[in-house]
């Protein structure tokens, strides 16, 4: 149920959206040569331009008055006092306490926290350090080259997104590795790359029952003990997990075990032990890089007026499309080769979070909520899905990444990455009209029944709306920063939209129905006689074809 001043905030905006009926982005350009300045927000390096998006000032003004009936500054401060922000699992979201840095208490659920917090991450970052150095050894005495992370949603995501992202800072001598799926594949061409004897694992999961890691870790065991024996499983495991005595039964030792707390959600837990794989690679300082660039981020939007907030911008530029121009979509292009799996991890993170039907009460929501989030860097996106983007009939908002200075990359090359994301956004939304491509077409010498063949193909409508994140560079802060940024956007929209954004039903459901079916695929003879027709078809079928 909407309260009635969130009902009214959002009459004045389904009132104003007309307003734009006859109005483009480059009419609002052209009447205003104020308008970059007054719709962008520089955070230290960072710079958030949002000055491509379709909106003005009314616009901006009438989304924050949605923001303030909802109550954003209300539930925020009580998201950061550690009250319950997720209802139906009981807990409070506290993974800001990951990255306070200062120490200063964090209460969860009437707790603080921190003591526990600091303890765990020195013992998990001098472990890290120990292997990085070499000073903790393999089984044969070895030093460790290769590190698998073991894990898959929450517990992979976010650093095998980070690892590929901060690749420059991780110690050369070291490869970083990732399994996730239940499909052996992965495994199994992940251990042809490394040397077993000189391969750390890490079995990452919160709750160490998910049946794709529990696989993956006994197999990864087994063939630690077929290639190194028995005795060498203890020095070549060691697990991240909420669950001490489940990771002690799979014979980790209490040394070797780092923990977190069931009110770090699993794509929020990058910040906690869960990010050892990474911390490993990029060496502490580093590491406490990332976590200060997610504080940076946690004191702009606790403190920054709304107005000038960017998560709170970036939430409500979205949802101004999602809820009153029906955009289902919404893409994250970094011109930034190493931000590859960044649109991978905030697939998750929004669609994890904000991919729900009902609200806060269990009610029905009657407007729409989480957008479909996807990506792939620039430039190939251009050269694979963009075609949709200039003159498809969806329009498809979209945030741009672009760092200032490349590292360790050709500052040459660099100049075109920009040109190229510059360029792009500009003619999304300039578009290019009938006059134009007339005049250009003529230009070639083509004649008048040629050109009017031809020039509804060339026009482009433009009117395509994105926002540009530039940053000076992708290091260990700036990454935290832009991780901490999506975070907090995911959480104002779960606000105005009044769910709760920090549990998943729909992955515990994939979870439940995959271990009921799994006794039937692999037993010949297990009835099928509960399952639909679709289901016990393809079961038989698969069965039939199994031998051939
Ligand atoms: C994340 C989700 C989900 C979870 C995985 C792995 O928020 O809860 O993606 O991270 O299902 O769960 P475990 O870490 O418990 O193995």
């Amino acid at each position: 149920m909407k309260s009635p001043e969130v009902s009214e905030a959002l009459y004045a905006l389904e009132a104003h959206r007309s307003d734009f009926h006859d109005v483009t982005i480059a009419d609002l350009f052209a009447r205003d040569p104020q308008r970059f300045a007054d719709f962008h927000v520089a955070f230290g390096d960072l710079l958030f331009d949002f000055s491509k998006q379709r909106l003005d000032r009314e616009t901006r003004k009438l989304l924050i008055d949605l923001a303030c009936a909802a109550k954003v500054e209300d539930r925020r401060a009580a998201f950061f006092a550690g009250e319950i922000v997720n209802p139906t699992e009981g807990r409070p979201a506290l993974h800001m306490a990951l990255r306070n840095m200062s120490g200063t208490p964090m209460q969860a659920d009437g707790h603080d926290v921190m003591s526990d917090v600091i303890a765990e991450r020195q013992k998990m970052l001098a472990f890290a350090e120990a292997v990085r150095s070499g000073a903790l050894k393999s089984a044969s005495g070895e030093t460790f080259t290769h590190v698998v992370n073991i894990g898959i949603g929450g517990s992979d995501l976010g650093p095998a997104m980070a690892a590929r992202a901060l690749s420059p800072y991780v110690a050369p001598h070291l490869t970083l590795h990732f399994v996730a799926n239940v499909d052996g594949a992965d495994l199994a061409d992940t251990l042809k790359r490394v040397d077993l004897a000189r391969t750390l694992f890490i079995v990452s999961s919160k709750t160490f029952t998910t049946l794709e890691t529990m696989t993956n870790a006994r197999a990864a065991r087994q063939a630690v003990i077929d290639k190194l024996g028995g005795a060498a499983v203890a020095a070549h495991f060691c697990a991240v997990s909420t669950a001490a005595k489940e990771v002690a039964v799979f014979g980790i030792g209490e040394d070797r075990r780092f923990l977190f707390w069931d009110w770090v959600g699993g794509r929020y837990s990058l910040w906690s032990s869960i990010g050892l794989s990474l911390a490993i690679g990029i060496g502490k300082e580093n590491f406490e890089d990332f976590l200060r660039g997610g504080e940076d981020i946690d004191k702009h939007f606790v403190e920054a007026p709304l107005a000038g907030n960017i998560p709170v911008l970036m939430a409500l530029i979205e949802i101004w499309y999602r809820d009153f121009w029906d955009y289902a979509t919404q893409a994250v292009i970094p011109y930034d080769q190493r931000l590859a799996r960044f649109p991978a991890y905030l697939q998750q993170l929004e669609m994890e979070s904000n991919g729900k039907s009902v609200d806060l009460a269990g009610e029905p929501i009657e407007t729409s909520t989480g957008a479909v989030i996807f990506g792939e860097p620039g430039t190939n996106a251009q050269h694979a899905f963009f075609q949709l983007f200039h003159q498809g009939t969806e329009i498809v908002p979209v945030d741009f990444l672009l760092a200032v200075n490349p590292i360790a990359s050709d500052p040459e090359q660099h100049h075109l990455l920009v040109a190229n994301c510059l360029a792009q956004s500009e003619a999304l939304f300039r578009g290019r009209t009938q006059p134009e491509v007339d005049a250009k077409l003529k230009a070639q010498g083509l004649d008048a029944a040629a050109i009017a063949a031809l020039a509804p193909h060339k026009v482009f409508s433009g009117n395509r709306p994105s926002s540009t994140f530039l940053y000076k560079s992708l290091t260990p802060r700036t990454l935290g920063r832009l991780v901490a940024l999506y975070e907090h956007k995911v959480f104002v929209q779960a606000i105005i939209w009044n769910i709760d954004p920090f549990d998943q039903w729909g992955v515990e459901l994939g979870k439940e129905l995959a271990l009921r079916l799994a006794p039937l695929v692999a037993g010949p003879q297990a009835a099928t006689q509960d399952l639909d027709a679709s289901t016990a078809g393809l079961l038989a079928h698969l069965r039939s074809l199994a031998g051939t």
